[in-house]
């Protein structure tokens, strides 16, 4: 048994993790963000979650649960860390295998993830290097406190070890206490001392000035290992983000369009507290994609290649996008993750090319009734051929509500296509245009469970009252928003408490392309009531009442909100 305490060792195999990681953000800031151990390994979660955990792909889906995973994952981390300092205490090449373990699994992530040189194993492979020093230097190297021959009291009374043995250490016998003899472990014939235990055999030797003398250099070179991982961590995270392409995105000048979008309609916006604007502000528009970080592509390097099963390939840079006929539309977006009731949707004016006149150039051959859309990272969508050549504004879009494209948004430039939800149709920070057949590819969600076409359905939701509201007796309006992009709504109905279904009134709206909001005067009486509404399409298909979950097509059911009036 080293006499190194189980704290000190997990805190040495902590500090060789934090170094590991911390040391391999500034190399990311050179080979790319998405190098980088934690962001690398994330991202393979994040693509490998298999289809029998579908549940959590939906649940990754929809939300913003990277946060979380990174978290989780550095959570994890550090507590394997932890035991891995304990496990080098008593052999040092335990400890590095382990730090090898994680290298390579570093390393395969950083290297499948798509799009990676080879270039993209440097971080996690600097990393591991300076994460072993680290571990050498505070377990065997000049850091160690291996002359020790004291470690901490144990309370009262205890003379047998603090805790049970772990499985680390079967048999061992307890970490030398105050009560307990001063001096090394056994040390069993042809088996190498233990870490720590090589000068402790030499009872009174030591005194306990020179213990507390190698505990205070242990602890204070960690603490400065610490600091410095931190600063390099933080150092190159900030570095990666000044290598960002907002500055890019600030110096793009949107040209003027050659269609403009028309003018929303007075009226189109009721600007009733609670109820979403008509048009959604960039700062609040829904994020979904499986990025966890945001990849930042310049304008400057930017192609997109449209290819495949057509007869003239075509390859464009942002400038020749730029430079073609631009029209300006309002298309409302929607999740295919969306809940009954929920928000992951969105309106805005959209700036872009038909993708239309760009496919007719191409000349897709008969039968290619797929157009793969290629995300930057490696995403994929893959949306009917047709629907892109039905003359609906299907566009590569570069700028929305007058601004280029957010970075989170798709900068440079997305696809943006009416009537279909975002997972079949969005793809942002588009490089490929891909000709092919829905018989012969798969696009990311298909395999996870999703369905390979993706119209949106209609649907309408309560904004106002909200469940939490303070209703009292008398005229109360309700109010929210209704959408069946490309065919477009025809009527909006609310019942009370399951009464008569009662015809809401519907703001004027641009275009079929985009939801809209309506309202309903209800003489509100005393007492709990359930609102209920629902919405027909310009086709006459009324919204149907029956509740499906949002996989594998989108959810359905009649949006239900109970509220309490006084
Ligand atoms: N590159 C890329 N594009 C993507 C996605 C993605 O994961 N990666 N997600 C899609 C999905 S599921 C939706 S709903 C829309 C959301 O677009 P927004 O984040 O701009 O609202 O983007 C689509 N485009
Ligand atoms: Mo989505």
């Amino acid at each position: 048994m080293s006499s190194i305490s189980r704290g000190h060792a997990a805190l040495a195999g902590v500090t060789a993790a934090a170094v590991a990681i911390g040391a391999a953000e500034p190399v990311a800031v050179l080979t790319g963000p998405r190098s980088a151990p934690l962001i690398a390994v994330g991202g393979l979660v994040v693509d490998l979650v298999p289809e029998s955990l579908k549940h959590l792909a939906i649940s990754l889906f929809g939300t913003h649960d990277k946060i979380a995973l990174l978290i989780g994952t550095g959570v994890l981390l550090a507590a394997f860390a932890a035991l891995l300092g304990v496990l080098a205490a008593r052999r040092l090449r335990i400890g590095l295998a382990g730090i090898a373990a994680f290298a390579a699994l570093g390393v395969v992530a950083a290297l499948t993830r798509p799009g990676a040189g080879p270039a993209a194993a440097l971080p996690a492979l600097v990393g591991a290097a300076l994460g072993g020093l680290t571990l050498w230097l505070l377990l065997a190297g000049p850091l160690a406190p291996d002359l020790w021959s004291w470690s901490p009291p144990t309370p009262a009374g205890s003379g047998a070890p603090a805790g049970p043995a772990g499985p680390t250490a079967p048999a061992a016998p307890a970490e030398p206490t105050s009560a307990g003899p001063v001096g090394g472990p056994e040390v069993r014939p042809g088996e190498p001392a233990p870490i720590g235990a090589r000068a402790a055999g030499r009872p009174g030797e030591r005194g306990d000035e020179a213990d507390q003398e190698g505990r205070r250099r242990f602890l204070t070179g960690a603490g400065a290992l610490l600091g410095a991982a931190a600063v390099a961590g933080l150092g190159g995270h900030w570095l990666a983000g000044r290598r960002g392409v907002s500055a890019a995105r600030q110096s793009v000048t949107l040209p003027t369009p050659s269609a403009a979008a028309p003018a929303a309609p007075a009226g189109a916006d009721l600007s009733l507290a609670q109820l979403a604007p008509y048009v959604t502000p960039n700062s609040g528009f829904y994020r979904i994609d499986t990025a966890l970080v945001v990849p930042q592509v310049d304008p400057a390097t930017w192609r997109l290649r449209i290819h495949g099963r057509v007869r003239n390939p075509i390859e464009l840079s942002f400038a020749d996008l730029l430079a073609r006929p631009m029209v300006e539309r309002y298309v409302t977006l929607a999740c295919v993750s969306n809940e009954v009731g929920g928000d992951l949707i969105g309106n805005a004016r959209w700036l872009g090319v038909p993708i239309k006149e760009l496919l007719d150039e191409a000349d897709p051959e008969d039968g290619a009734d797929q157009v793969v859309g290629r995300s930057v990272d490696g995403w994929t969508c893959g949306t009917p051929t047709a629907v892109l050549r039905d003359g609906r504004d299907a566009l590569l879009a570069v700028g929305m509500n007058g601004e280029p494209l957010p970075v989170a948004h798709g900068f440079p430039v997305r696809m943006v296509v009416p009537g279909l939800y975002g997972y079949v149709s969005a793809c942002k920070w588009v490089t490929e245009l891909e000709l092919t057949s829905f018989a012969d590819f798969d696009a990311y969600w298909v395999p996870r469970g999703w369905a390979a076409q993706g119209p949106i359905k209609t649907e309408s939701r309560i904004d106002t009252p909200g469940p939490r509201n303070r209703l009292t007796a008398g005229a109360v309006m309700v109010a929210g928003v209704a959408w069946a992009q490309h065919r477009g709504i025809r009527r909006v109905e609310v019942r009370v408490d399951g009464g008569l279904w009662r015809e809401a009134t519907l703001a004027p709206t641009v275009s079929v392309d985009t939801w809209v909001q309506w309202s309903w005067r209800w003489d509100a009486t005393p007492g709990e009531h359930t609102l209920q509404v629902r919405a027909t399409d310009a086709d006459g298909v009324t919204q149907t009442a029956q509740r499906r979950p949002v996989a594998p097509d989108g959810a359905t059911g009649w949006h239900t909100v109970k509220v309490a009036v006084r």
